[in-house]
């Protein structure tokens, strides 16, 4: 429990893990471009996460440009959001480590995540695979975030968060310290699947260059990619309910509907009964009219490297502010010396 009475404040991360994709766009960052208005927000990369697995130093420098340039090209305005990165903010290592003696192995042992990620042999993960949650509770709650837009797959992660945060006031006898940080995980964009494989999710770290829609890619390529997706040979039901052991169907399906703002349901009212020769065309004239002009302000913005640096630099100036206060406050708490 919290009786945590301090302001609202929105809190989400990234990893500079790869290509932005649509899962990606719709289930995070179209979620922090509407939030960015109603409430303080701070978006940040993590590029801390990223490295739990290889990341060559070069390629890690270009995707940390790549998703900088995303948020922006997506409508994130860094004079209303903070915007920065993990790494520029030291309060996050530091508050993970004392984190690191909250969480209890059990906790961290029941990740499906890092079961995901490691594979079979989970012995050659690293250590920071497995206590990756551990950083993620940090970065929520070194701003006592109290809302955190996720898509469907952070869920355990949100609520590892909410019991180190209930678990650190509870020893400490500081009720009110940390808040239990809130997913904002609802809407049609929540889970975007493979288009190869309506079983896995739609991925940055998917082998396959089809499996995805990248932000980057140009009409030719997202009508390729969606002539190609993977379906089954029946029409389209005329109701959402009729989709269900259609997990490929209802993905493209579940897509058009996120992108026109409306339900399963009004898509199927329109393309129930046809097939998907008809409805692929459409769906890609969609996407293309949703995700082109973002792709072109990409590509624009990432020709400015130094642009983005700066962004990041004074985004991590303003977090660092609130940051190191948390730090200063728990370390008394913990009983450091000052
Ligand atoms: P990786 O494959 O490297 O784990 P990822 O593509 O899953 O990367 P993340 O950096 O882990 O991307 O996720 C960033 C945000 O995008 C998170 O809020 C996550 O929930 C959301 N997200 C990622 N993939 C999808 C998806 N397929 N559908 C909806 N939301 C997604
Ligand atoms: N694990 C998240 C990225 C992430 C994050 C966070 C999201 C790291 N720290 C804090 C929200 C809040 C992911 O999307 N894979």
């Amino acid at each position: 429990m919290t009786g945590y009475k301090g302001p609202e404040r929105v809190l989400s991360g990234i990893q500079t893990s790869g290509e932005m994709h649509l899962g990606n766009y719709l289930g995070a960052i179209k979620k922090f471009v509407a939030l960015q208005h109603e409430r303080q927000c701070l978006y940040f990369l993590a590029d801390m996460h990223a490295i739990t697995v290889w990341q060559d130093p070069e390629r890690l420098r270009a995707q940390t440009f790549h998703i900088v340039a995303t948020y922006l090209a997506c409508g994130i305005d860094p004079k209303v959001a903070t915007v920065f990165h993990q790494s520029g903010v030291h309060a996050h290592a530091e508050l993970a480590w004392i984190f690191n003696c909250i969480a209890r192995l059990g906790w961290l042992d029941r990740m499906t995540q890092f079961k995901d990620k490691a594979g079979k042999d989970k012995e050659r993960a690293s250590v920071g695979l497995y206590t990756y949650p551990v950083l993620q509770a940090a970065d929520i709650l070194v701003y006592k975030a109290t809302h955190v837009p996720v898509g469907e797959d952070q869920k355990q992660h949100l609520e590892l968060s909410r019991d180190i945060a209930g678990k650190f006031n509870h020893d400490y006898d500081k009720p009110d310290f940390f808040p239990l940080p809130e997913p904002l995980i609802q809407g049609p964009g929540a889970r975007i699947m493979s288009l190869r494989d309506g079983s896995k999710k739609m991925s940055k770290s998917d082998a396959s260059e089809n499996a995805s829609i990248f932000l980057r890619d140009d009409a030719d390529a997202i009508a390729r990619k969606i002539k190609k997706a993977t379906t089954d040979p029946e029409v389209l039901p005329s109701e959402a309910k009729g989709l269900e052991g259609r997990p490929e169907a209802a993905n493209l399906v579940g897509i058009y509907a996120a992108l026109s703002g409306k339900t399963s349901d009004e898509v199927l009212a329109e393309f129930g009964g046809k097939g998907f020769g008809v409805f692929k065309p459409a769906l890609a004239e969609l996407v293309v009219e949703k995700i082109g002009p973002i792709g072109e302000e990409l590509r624009r913005l990432e020709a400015d490297p130094g642009h983005l640096q700066s962004v990041l630099r004074e985004g991590a100036r303003r977090a660092a502010a609130i940051a190191d206060e948390t730090v200063r406050e728990v370390k008394e708490i913990v009983g450091f010396v000052g």
